[in-house]
């Protein structure tokens, strides 16, 4: 059985209280971990140490040192791919190769690109005119903003935690990490690689516990924690962004979706079909960016259906550790019975099921997973709960569109506006919608396809700011004016 502490100026510590609680494995619900619950002096004691560490060895680091320190831990994560990959494994239950291959390569990733960016930042220049003729020279300076909390969600752990720590750290803040309760291990791997490259005490601090009246909270609340960034749900957001209230502090967030796939009927069909299978099922669909909600041209509206239908019938379900496994369980059993709730209400609202909607057939070791299939409606009205609520499980609707201005209008009734994914082969089409869909990021002919420079965020209620290449300077820096009269 794994013991995971709290990360606090560069120590693994358990919390003051002793208090500690259970971590189950999403495959079988069996107790894989102990972690350690911080309480409200644990959280004291972290943001106290990175207050240090901003006047101490790290304040006084150059951005070049600081970006040579983060290669290190971008280099020192990829040393330890395997223990980070079975790490995040053994706390999403999912396969092997969606780790491998996504989740863990962003992590090292995400230090890379933030230490690239603030190489490469050039400050702005004015030079004014006066009416002593002489002038005066403006530039802007860059600094960092201070203690940065950072509360992060279980569905892609390690890539959206270091996500924010990754440009909080290039722009010279410290951090106090929340990772979600469900998935606290690759936070604390990633306190061991901090301290084996030599990142000073304070400057990586992880809080474990979990939202309200816990270290989420304590976090969010302390007066010491100058910004808060923060991937999750929106009504959580709503919860953090009352608490930044108290002292007018800056927040950064990454929420909840209700995204919309369009596809038209001169799409390329198999990359169509491909793409959606992917962004209704990666992950078995809890993913902000998935689509719960397809919009298919009419003239091709069944084989659509059929084709997605045969894919969602063949995915292998299984342990992470199977190379043949492509289908994960969800994250935990409180997730799961969310998701059939839904897939129960799809059926009471009128739903045509098209496949899936219930627990599939698993081997004993395995049935007391938090399983469910891959779940296809169509038939549903557009305001049907199923239509409208974000549900963050491998399930989608699917509904028929005759035209161009029908499907944005569909598309864009909703209160979210994180993402979109567009299939056509119509160019002038394809950037019409980019423009008049109303979200955050647009795919056209992909989805998921990511360049770490590009700005990255929700509209509406999906998020708050945008993250992503000299975009997340705007939330991890503070920018301030010099004016030199000549
Ligand atoms: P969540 O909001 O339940 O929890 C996220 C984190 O917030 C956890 O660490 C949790 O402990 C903490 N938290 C909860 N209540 C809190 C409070 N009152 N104060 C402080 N912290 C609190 O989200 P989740 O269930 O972990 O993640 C799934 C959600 O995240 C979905 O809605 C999904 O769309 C969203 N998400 C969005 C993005 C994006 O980029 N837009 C990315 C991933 C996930
Ligand atoms: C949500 O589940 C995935 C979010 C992805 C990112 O934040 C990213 O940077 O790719």
């Amino acid at each position: 059985m794994r013991e995971v502490n709290n990360f606090i100026a560069g120590c693994f510590q358990p919390s003051q209280s002793g208090r500690t609680f259970d971590k189950r494995s999403p495959i079988n619900n069996q107790v894989i971990a102990t972690i350690a619950e911080a309480d409200r002096s644990d959280v004291d004691q972290a943001v106290a140490a990175a207050r240090a560490a901003l006047k101490g060895e790290w304040g006084q680091l150059s951005a070049d040192q600081r970006v040579a320190m983060l290669y290190e831990v971008a280099d020192e994560i990829t040393r330890r791919f395997d223990d980070f990959v079975e790490a995040e494994m053994a706390d999403t239950g999912q396969p092997e190769h969606v780790m491998k291959h996504v989740f863990i390569p962003r992590g090292a990733a995400n230090f890379k690109i933030f230490a690239d960016v603030i190489k490469n930042v050039a400050s702005e220049s004015f030079r004014m005119a006066t009416p002593d003729g002489l002038g005066a020279l403006n530039y802007s300076l860059r600094v960092p903003k201070g203690v940065i909390g950072v509360i992060s969600p279980w569905n892609a752990p390690f890539m959206l935690m270091t996500w924010k720590v990754g440009p909080a750290l290039a722009c010279g803040n410290t951090v106090v990490v929340k990772p979600s309760e469900e998935t606290p291990l690759t936070a604390a791997l990633l306190g061991e690689v901090m301290n084996k490259v030599g990142v000073p005490a304070g400057v990586y601090n992880v809080v474990n516990g979990f939202g309200p009246d816990s270290a989420g909270a304590f976090v969010t609340e302390h007066p010491e924690v100058d910004a808060i960034t923060f991937t999750g749900e929106t009504r959580t957001g709503t919860a953090i962004m009352k608490a930044a209230a108290e002292g007018t502090r800056d927040v950064s967030f990454e929420m909840g979706g209700k995204n919309a796939g369009i596809i038209f009927a001169d799409c390329d069909f198999d990359k169509a079909v491909d793409g959606i299978f992917r962004s209704a099922f990666l992950n078995t669909g809890q993913v902000c960016l998935g689509t719960e909600r397809l919009y298919v041209e009419r003239p091709i509206f069944d084989k659509f259906v059929s084709a997605l239908k045969a894919k969602a019938e063949a995915v292998k379900y299984g342990s992470p550790l199977d190379h043949a496994t492509n289908f994960g369980p969800l994250i935990s059993r409180e997730h799961q019975q969310k998701v059939l709730s839904y897939y129960k209400k799809a059926e009471q609202e009128g739903a045509t099921v098209v496949t899936g909607g219930g627990i599939p057939d698993m081997p004993p070791e395995l049935a007391e997973g938090n399983w469910v299939q891959p779940t296809i409606w169509t038939g549903l009205a557009d305001d049907a709960a199923v239509c409208t609520e974000e549900i963050f499980g491998p399930c989608c609707h699917i509904r028929p569109f005759d035209s161009e201005s029908e499907v944005v209008a569909l598309a864009n009734n909703t209160n979210y506006g994180l993402a979109t994914t567009i299939w056509t082969t119509n160019l002038s089409r394809a950037h019409r919608l980019a423009e008049q869909v109303e979200v955050g990021i647009t795919w056209i002919n992909s989805w998921f396809l990511r360049d770490l420079r590009t700005p990255f965020g929700g509209s509406k209620q999906s998020g708050i700011g945008r993250e992503g290449g000299v975009h997340s300077l705007e939330f991890y820096t503070e920018t301030r004016n010099v004016c030199i009269k000549l």
